[in-house]
């Protein structure tokens, strides 16, 4: 079965909490700290692989979650990271972020990996929070949470060359004689159902994938016949086959419709280079053979080259393999020399939002009520227990010297106000 898209939910790992601890030593009540850090939770990252066709798979398992990392232990014991996992996804997936349907990653080389979820960082423990006037501190960092959404993924076949034509016209017969691929062939229109990718091998270095789409017809960019879900898989391919079954009527009227659809769908698509496969010829008798080269004529009087070709027999194929070759070389050599396209991938650095101060309620005794968003509240807040209150203080001294509780003064936050960040809910103080 083909599918092409896929909705699924990732999830980094927890980072394990950083722990509090402190040496045990004899005649001593209590040592210095010696609480671990917590490890790192596990991502869950997508890789291109070269052997996955579709996204069958995925679109039945919708969950995926990195493990959390454990918890530190004492003696400075860090606990072991969750592990990561790794989601096979065929080459020309691309990713989206389902919310806003913004693309976020491109994989369009086998190998190629993106960290879907990043797990959360493990806590320090306690041994990091010490210092002169704090030397023994009974607080420790707590994980991050992993990175959590739901992401889209949509399959977009990356061929070299497309074979288009109209039903029936012999492009699965084709890609079946020019490469390994078996894609059902019948002598009724609309047998392909879902594209196939085959490798064509001119000699062991000179390699082209060719993509076998289901037949095009009038109105295919509109979502007629079964077109339209399958123009976006040629839509990256950078030469088409063009075949025309000559023993069928109205063959040049056709070649241009199919042409038009190509153009509706996407204009830039008319511009590629397009070559004439003039297909079935081993079913030409005298009677056809004026046909055939009537219709040579008109598309060599268009510009096209064409080629009279018979898949059943093999003639003809190998100077329009050749010639195919030869231009998908050319465009391969123009990429290279084209600054890069760099595939689309996220940073993963997690960059505060702005940090953003609301007031939202106001009452008769002159106080207020505040909605703290961004900065470095959020993050610090979520890491350490807000009921510990050497933490609380470790928390202040921070947001004091990073200037955000300036900014909250400066805002309108006065004494006794109610702040809100997060789940967490305190009164402003001195
Ligand atoms: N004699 C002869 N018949 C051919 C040749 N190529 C294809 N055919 C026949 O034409 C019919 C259609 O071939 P397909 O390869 O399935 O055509 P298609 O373009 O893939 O059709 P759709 O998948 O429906 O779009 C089949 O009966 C093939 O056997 C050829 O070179 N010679
Ligand atoms: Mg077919």
């Amino acid at each position: 079965m083909f599918v092409d898209e896929a909705t699924i939910e990732v999830k980094g790992g927890d980072g394990g909490n950083g722990i509090v601890a402190f040496r045990r030593e004899k005649y001593m009540p209590m040592g210095g700290p010696s609480g671990g850090d917590g490890g790192d939770g596990g991502s869950v990252v997508l890789r291109a692989d070269g052997h996955k066709r579709t996204l069958y798979d995925l679109s039945r398992a919708r969950h995926h979650k990195g493990e959390r990392g454990r918890h530190g232990e004492g003696s400075r014991r860090h606990g072991r990271e969750g592990a990561g996992i790794v989601i096979p996804v065929p080459v020309g997936t691309q990713v989206f972020i389902k919310e806003s349907g913004k693309l976020i990653a491109d994989l369009v080389a086998p190998g190629q990996e993106f960290v879907a979820a990043k797990g959360g960082a493990g806590g320090r423990g306690n041994v990091h929070f010490s210092s002169s006037s704090r030397q023994a501190p009974k607080f420790s960092e707590l994980g991050a949470k992993g990175e959590e959404r739901t992401l889209m993924l949509s399959l977009k076949l990356l061929a070299d060359v497309a074979l288009i034509g109209l039903p029936n016209a012999g492009k699965s017969t084709l890609v079946s004689a020019i490469s390994a691929a078996k894609p059902k062939i019948a002598d009724y229109p609309f047998t392909t159902l879902v594209p196939n990718l085959g490798v064509v091998k001119i000699d062991p270095s000179r390699i082209f994938t060719a993509a076998d789409i289901p037949g095009l017809i009038r109105g295919a960019h509109k979502g007629s016949g079964l077109g339209h879900q399958f123009l976006k898989h040629i839509e990256r391919a950078p030469v088409f086959i063009h075949l025309v079954d000559q023993t069928q009527p109205r063959a040049y009227r056709n070649f241009l419709a199919i042409n038009r659809e190509l153009k509706m769908w996407k204009a830039e698509m008319i511009e590629r280079p397009q070559l004439v496969a003039i297909t079935k010829m081993d079913i030409v008798d005298a009677e056809l053979a004026p046909e055939v080269e009537g219709l040579r004529s008109r598309f060599a009087a268009r510009g096209c080259e064409v080629f009279p070709i018979s898949a059943a027999t093999q003639e003809g194929l190998e100077p329009l393999l050749e010639r195919a070759m030869q231009l998908v070389e050319i465009e391969r050599e123009r990429m290279l020399a084209e600054p890069q396209q760099i595939p689309v991938t996220l940073t993963q650095a997690r960059v505060d939002a702005p940090l953003h101060i609301k007031e939202i309620a106001r009452y008769a005794d002159g106080k207020s009520e505040w909605d703290v968003t961004g900065g470095p509240m959020e993050r610090l807040t979520g890491r350490f227990d807000m009921e510990n209150s050497e933490a609380v203080f470790y928390v202040h001294r921070i947001l004091e010297r990073s200037g955000v509780l300036e900014e909250l003064r400066k805002a309108g936050v006065k004494y006794e106000d109610l702040v809100h960040v997060g789940d967490l809910t305190f009164e402003f103080g001195e």
